[in-house]
């Protein structure tokens, strides 16, 4: 038994040691993911962890913010169309009172 948890613990060790190659961004999880997959603001880990600590920038005069911080264009909000990554443009659209 107690082979089998060292085995168990030698992987843990490994993946936490593991370091992904220079093109590609480590997530929380230890996966692997490309550089330009992170703050992307798709969860490209798996756990959120390649869209946490994103430095995005401020929304133009206009644009609408997104919950995750992505900016869209105004004319996207309440379309009918997701455009928001979480779809925060459409959540709090009254669909009926947009319908002529
Ligand atoms: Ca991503
Ligand atoms: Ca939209």
């Amino acid at each position: 038994m107690k082979y089998i948890n060292l085995n168990v613990y030698y992987f843990y060790l490994f993946i936490e040691t593991h370091v992904c190659p220079t093109t590609h961004f480590k997530c929380a999880n230890y996966f692997c993911i490309p550089t330009d997959k992170a703050c992307d603001f798709k969860d490209d880990c798996g756990d959120g962890s390649d869209e946490l600590q994103c430095k995005h920038r401020e929304c133009w005069h206009g644009e609408f913010k997104c919950k995750n911080s992505e900016c869209i264009r105004p004319g996207y909000l309440c379309d009918g169309e997701v455009n928001c990554a979480d779809g925060s443009d459409e959540e709090y659209c009254e669909t009926s009172e947009w319908k002529i």
